[in-house]
């Protein structure tokens, strides 16, 4: 075991973006690219040397190699104890779990999430601080920043790890051990939930179908749904997680999830139907013939959160993203507590969620989570969701019902525009900033512009700022449009438009998502100029 320093010198772009460094897999094999992002996060982590570091990843293509090139480096850069998922595996939130269970100095998760994997598909790596959550952008921007700067890193002469194989080993100076992926995890939703009332409420006859998307999340969700809380076996379905996720999106949506989809809108739907994606942290859920929005999910947990043994005290406060809708914020009001609207990406969630100001989050984008991990979590939102329905007794569609009876139904919906040439994209939204300003009290397609802006977030806790977070256009009607570039592509640029509508307690609450928000599409689409900048006509993807 020889420690090496080896010399390299910088690689352009090594930006992390909404949730880390996203690549294709063809990027991240090139030789020192890896190595090059992986040193400098080492080199700006305060306390690295004589830690502990976990590290996992959602076993898509190159996350075997990927992980022991950085066990490598992190002997070499003196790091204690590495706590390493049997495999390399360690879903999201998981890993989110183990960092704050065993006391880490943070943790280096690989995954591209919901992107395609695959030799030809995408890898992504990013670092989690002490407290379990996504690097907040000072010390991503950081990370950037020494990327440029690099002109070395330190690694071992040694050969591979056995990595199926559970149990402690030393590499170099440090002690490396491998953990069964799921039994912290497992644990830990154990102590949230009625777990009695699950049981029996799948002892009853409740069915339900949980699509792991061939991901990460399938010996998670076999452990716990059929394993601990007795669901029948095959409930859990593409449960066997693979280099390339079956050549399919590992997201669920209503357009990648078909298979779950299919079942829970066809003859004999069973009762519930859930799926999460490439790394754990999404979710989607279904009622037999319902589809929930994700912007309605978090509103639905928020109301019913008591519900929940971890949530009995009730609710300090909530918070969801800026395009998330604002459904969660009529739960709030009428709770009487804060609501958070924070930019996109769960990193924004971490101040709030250590100062104890919010203990439930959300995103429109299927993300879901508490102040359980800090990071959004897919088989949290299903357990609270089954642990809602169990303890209320009622049916997704007659849940949703109760609320939207309560509060009004919000329409939502979001359109993604993919691989555009970032120069038109750029030129879009430029064109678009400039038009907001004029906005305010103008119709447009018969609805009165309430406000436009660009979005900008001061942290309540600890005012760092973070501006051009996407642009807004509010309508009287309680409607709204919102514009932003994604930060997760690894092609080109994507754009996605966001739109709600919303109906009052009485309103229209009996339409479907895409026929009640068509104006409101048509509008986005024009006011953009979409057509005249990208040359498309339609979305790429609807959800
Ligand atoms: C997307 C979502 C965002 C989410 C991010 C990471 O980012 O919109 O809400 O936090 O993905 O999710 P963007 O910048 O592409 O819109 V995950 O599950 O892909 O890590
Ligand atoms: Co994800």
């Amino acid at each position: 075991m020889v420690p090496v320093t080896c010399p390299t010198t910088p690689f352009d772009g090594q930006k992390p973006g909404t949730s880390g460094l996203r690549k294709a897999v063809k990027v991240f094999e090139q030789p020192r690219y890896l190595e090059n992002f992986v040193q400098s996060i080492f080199d700006c982590v305060d306390g690295l040397s004589g830690a502990t570091l976990v590290i996992g990843g959602d076993g898509r293509y190159h996350n075997r190699t990927a992980v022991q090139t950085i066990l490598r480096m992190a002997a070499a850069n003196g790091v204690a104890r590495a706590v390493v998922g049997r495999g390399g595996i360690l879903s999201t939130p998981a890993a989110s779990c183990v960092i704050r269970k065993r006391g880490a100095i943070g943790g280096v998760i690989l995954s591209a999430s919901h992107n395609p994997g695959g030799p030809d598909g995408d890898f992504g790596i990013k670092f989690n601080a002490a407290n379990g959550g996504p690097a907040p952008e000072s010390m991503t921007d950081a990370f950037f920043a020494r990327s440029k700067a690099i002109t070395e890193y330190k690694t071992l002469e040694s050969p591979d790890l056995d990595l199926d194989r559970l149990g402690g080993t030393a590499l170099g100076g440090m002690a490396v051990e491998v953990i069964d992926p799921v039994a912290d995890y497992a644990e830990l939703m154990e102590s949230l939930f009625d777990m009695a009332a699950i049981r029996k409420l799948f002892a009853s006859g409740f069915r339900m179908v949980f699509d792991a998307m061939h991901a990460v999340t399938g010996p998670y969700a076999t452990e716990i749904l059929e394993r601990r809380l007795g669901a029948p076996a095959g409930t859990v379905i593409n449960g066997t997680p693979l280099e390339d996720f079956g050549g399919h999106h590992p997201d669920p949506n209503l357009a990648h999830a078909e298979e779950l989809v299919e079942r829970l809108f066809g003859p004999d739907a069973p009762d519930f139907g859930a799926a999460s994606d490439g790394d754990g942290d999404r979710n989607m859920i279904l009622g037999r013939n319902v589809f929930v929005s994700p912007s309605d999910s978090l509103a639905v947990l928020a109301a019913n959160a008591t519900h929940v043994p971890a949530f009995k005290g009730g609710l300090a406060g909530v918070a969801r993203s800026m395009p998330t809708s604002r459904a969660v914020d009529r739960v709030a009001a009428k709770l009487g507590i804060s609501c958070y609207e924070t930019p996109t990406g769960w990193k924004f969630f971490g101040t709030l969620l250590d100062a104890g100001r919010i203990n439930l989050c959300g995103e429109e984008s299927f993300g879901t989570g508490a102040d359980h991990v800090r990071e959004k979590d897919g088989l949290w939102a299903v357990l609270m969701w089954l642990n809602v329905l169990a303890a209320r007794g009622l049916s997704v569609a007659e849940l949703m019902a109760e609320h939207w009876g309560t509060y009004g139904r919000t329409y939502y919906g979001r359109h993604d525009y993919e691989a555009i040439p970032q120069e038109a994209a750029d030129a879009l939204i430029a064109e678009l900033r400039g038009t907001l300003p004029g906005l305010a009290g103008t119709d447009l397609g018969g609805r009165t512009v309430a406000a436009a802006d660009e979005f900008a977030y001061t942290d309540p806790v600890d005012g760092s700022r973070s501006e051009r977070q996407g642009l807004r256009v509010g309508f009287e009607d309680g409607s709204r449009i919102v514009y932003r570039l994604s930060g997760t592509g690894t092609s080109g640029a994507t754009l996605r438009v966001y739109f709600e509508r919303y109906e009052p307690v009485g309103g229209e609450h009996g339409l479907d998502a895409p026929v009640a928000l068509k104006p409101l599409a048509d509008l986005a689409a024009e006011l953009a100029g979409i057509v005249r900048h990208t040359g498309r006509t339609k979305p790429d993807v609807a959800t």
